[in-house]
């Protein structure tokens, strides 16, 4: 699955054009120590061909990960070991799922979908100030892989020079 983290570009300079948003999460800023629903917005297919795939390797830190399936989807999730140990809600974990799948589905061009999981965002990235979610759109003709770490502002996404930015969550303080 790592493997298919791999940059493309042809369908990217399409989507440009389009000024629509890329694959974005729904609320871009959230506080540490908090849960947090990933909300991944996909606005447009590949180049006018039906989205048929979305998979996500989940940030380092985005702790007991709960996916929501899809009608007509077919989920998957890798577990894992965490790079360290945190909290969540006071008791220690070290693994959680660290890779979501939804395919098997057929979401068109003209059709807008939301695809959800949500999770704890640990205390222990107090002072991280982006977190970047990766996700590969699969369709039926050609791939998304919005994969790239943006340059400036994680809103700023469009014309930072990222031709496929990997949405991007700012974290807040603790609150
Ligand atoms: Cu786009």
């Amino acid at each position: 699955m790592v493997r298919k983290f791999v940059i493309g570009a042809v369908g990217a300079f399409a989507c440009l054009s389009a000024a629509s948003a890329h694959v974005t999460l729904e609320r871009e800023e959230a506080p540490v120590g908090a849960s947090y629903k990933a909300v991944l917005r996909v606005p447009h297919g590949c180049a006018g061909s039906p989205t048929t795939a979305i998979r996500t390797r989940v940030p380092a830190g985005i702790i007991g990960v709960k996916p929501m399936p899809k009608p007509g989807w077919q989920l998957n999730t890798v577990t894992g070991k965490y790079q360290k140990p945190y909290t969540l809600r006071g008791a220690p974990v070290s693994e959680g799922v660290t890779e979501i799948s939804w395919s098997g589905g057929k979401l068109l061009d003209a059709h807008y979908d939301e695809f959800v999981f949500i999770g704890v965002i640990a205390e222990q990235l107090a002072g991280t100030p982006v977190l970047y979610f990766p996700v590969v759109q699969e369709c039926e003709k050609g791939v998304h892989r919005w994969i790239e770490i943006p340059t400036g502002k994680p809103s700023e996404g469009h014309g930072t020079g990222s031709a496929e930015p990997a949405a991007a969550l700012r974290l807040l303080p603790k609150k």
